[in-house]
């Protein structure tokens, strides 16, 4: 636990915490967010420069844009929370633990505390009999043995 001045400090240079939710699709991502924002509401998506995506789109682009990792994901109950939503690894595709994995080393990359993450969630199913699937163990596996740095 930090000391208070360090606490306070520190949030005086960061106003937000910065999220990386990674789960397939239907892990309960976004249930989980609603929970912890208290929002029954969608988020508000925003690019990485900040600037707010319409959602009166196509709900195909909509569904892109939530899921597109670079995007920022806001509730406006509890704007202190910055998410970024990735859809975890179910196709087993190298290139989306790829894409995971750049997005990580970037953000560790960056000097500025706002802009790295601060927290990465990962959401797994409990009610099917294969709560971890194979890419989930390579992503683990690249991440837990400090190969991913
Ligand atoms: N049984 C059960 N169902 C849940 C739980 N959390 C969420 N759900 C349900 O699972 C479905 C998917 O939940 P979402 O939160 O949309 O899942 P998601 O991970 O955001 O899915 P995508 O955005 O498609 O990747 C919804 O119908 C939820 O009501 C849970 O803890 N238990
Ligand atoms: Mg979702």
């Amino acid at each position: 636990m930090l000391p208070m001045d360090a606490a306070i400090n520190l949030r005086q240079q960061c106003s937000h915490f910065r999220v990386l939710v990674i789960g397939r699709a239907n892990a309960g991502k976004t249930t989980l967010l609603k929970k912890v924002c208290n929002s029954v509401e969608d988020p508000e998506i925003f690019t990485p420069g900040g600037e707010r995506i319409d959602l009166v789109i196509i709900e195909a682009s909509a569904e892109r844009s939530e899921h597109d990792i670079e995007n920022q994901l806001i509730f406006k109950s509890n704007p202190q929370f910055i998410f970024h939503d990735s859809r975890g690894f179910e196709s087993g595709s190298a290139t989306e633990i790829q894409k995971v994995k750049d997005f990580i080393d970037a953000r560790s990359a960056s000097s500025t505390l706002s802009d790295q993450l601060h927290a990465i969630w990962y959401c797994m199913p409990t009610d099917t009999n294969r709560p971890l699937l194979s890419a989930d163990e390579q992503f683990f596996e690249v991440f837990g043995t400090g190969k991913g740095k």
